[in-house]
């Protein structure tokens, strides 16, 4: 284990130096463009200015023989785009550490398009020493092509080795951006039955107590709770992001939203969103309710310090409810200040 003060050195003579805390920035959805795919591609300048992240995804879902080609259409896609004028944030997937393709994805994006890119995902992530590997090659590389601005990392939890090893994957690097729920290779990792992408699954259920001859209610849980809150808890502790990843049904947008609020309701930032019908679902979970941030809101204003106890609309509030409160009201002014309809009805 490094001492703090060598944790923050940069790794590479000339690379810049890891930030001290994470930019603040609304991630509610990190949006997927295949970037191999000319019409898709196509959008992205109309899409950049109606979502948060944009992610050139080079690994899975891109066909090996398209490989090439999606990394040169992810660097013409960085270029034609000025994501920072919006505020939008440019981030890439990676091909894994272990397939043929991953030093050519690094190599050809940092000299081509390093100074636009903001955070690079990382697939499969086991333990501490991938994020050790992709950290040592950045900053080489961030120093050869004159990159300023360090690019972050975000690893994607997907492996039974990963979900082992996640508070010592959170805590890897100073260059930790946060993590994404991997629901799919998680499954088969785990050897888990079955064939979703993401969310429930009518077979995991619990059934109530036999009562006579009533039928029994039964009720489907939640197959991600486990892995969401381990996830959370390893990216808060640590002061980074947790999103939901993947949702595969686009036809179950409820489902998509219910799976979507969970996550939020437990502490992920935001989720990955596949089709564009699934932006709006993101932007509607991953900002708080109205009613929440005006009760958020009076908490704050009736503890201005933050300390005591006061009764509002008799429930009790103390410090601890109003750090609670201060998370709604903290979130809600940052997306208030990108969107102006929500700022309307937020009053802050
Ligand atoms: O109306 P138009 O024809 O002009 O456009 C189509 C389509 O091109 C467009 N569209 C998208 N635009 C922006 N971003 C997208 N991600 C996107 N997807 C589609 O929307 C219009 C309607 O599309 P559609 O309903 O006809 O759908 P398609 O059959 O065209 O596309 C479906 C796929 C799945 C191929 C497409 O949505 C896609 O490639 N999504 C991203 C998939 C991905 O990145 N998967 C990897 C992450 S998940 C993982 O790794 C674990 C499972
Ligand atoms: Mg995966």
């Amino acid at each position: 284990m490094k001492l703090p003060r060598r944790f923050f050195q940069p790794l590479a003579t000339g690379a810049p130096a890891p930030f001290r805390e994470l930019p603040v920035k609304l991630e509610r959805m990190i949006h997927f463009v295949p970037p191999h795919n000319d019409k898709v591609r196509a959008r992205v300048p109309e899409l950049a200015g109606t979502v948060d992240v944009v992610l050139g995804n080079l690994e899975d879902a891109v066909p090996a023989d398209q490989k090439e080609a999606a990394r040169k259409g992810f660097v013409a896609m960085a270029q034609a785009t000025d994501f920072a004028a919006t505020g939008t944030g440019l981030w890439t997937r990676i091909n894994a550490l272990n397939s043929p393709w991953i030093l050519d994805d690094l190599f050809t994006l940092v000299a081509e398009v390093g100074s636009k890119l903001d955070v690079v995902m990382v697939p499969k992530v086991e333990g501490p020493w991938d994020i050790h590997y992709v950290d040592q090659l950045l900053a080489q590389l961030e120093a050869r092509h004159g990159v300023t601005k360090p690019i972050l990392v975000h690893a994607i939890l997907e492996t039974a080795e990963g979900v082992a090893n996640v508070d010592a994957i959170a805590c890897a690097s100073p260059r930790m951006h946060g993590m994404s729920l991997g629901p799919a290779d998680l499954a088969a990792s785990r050897g888990m039955k079955t064939t979703r992408v993401g969310g429930g699954h009518p077979d995991y259920r619990v059934l109530s107590d036999p009562a006579g001859d009533a039928p029994r209610a039964s009720a489907q849980q939640d197959l991600w709770h486990y892995t969401i809150a381990r996830m959370v808890d390893a990216c808060m502790a640590n002061g980074l992001k947790a999103f939901y990843g993947p949702f595969g049904d686009f036809s179950d947008a409820a489902a998509c939203e219910v799976q979507f609020r969970n996550a939020f309701l437990m502490g992920c930032a935001g989720a990955w969103t596949l089709h564009p019908s699934q932006v709006a679902i993101a932007k509607r979970v991953f900002a708080p309710d109205p009613a929440e941030v005006a009760f958020a809101a009076r908490i704050v204003a009736a503890m201005p310090d933050g300390t005591g106890a006061v009764m509002l609309d008799g429930k009790m509030q103390d410090d601890a409810t109003w750090k609670q409160a201060k998370v709604i009201v903290d979130l809600a002014k940052l997306v208030a200040a990108k969107d102006p309809d929500l700022a309307a009805v937020y009053q802050l």
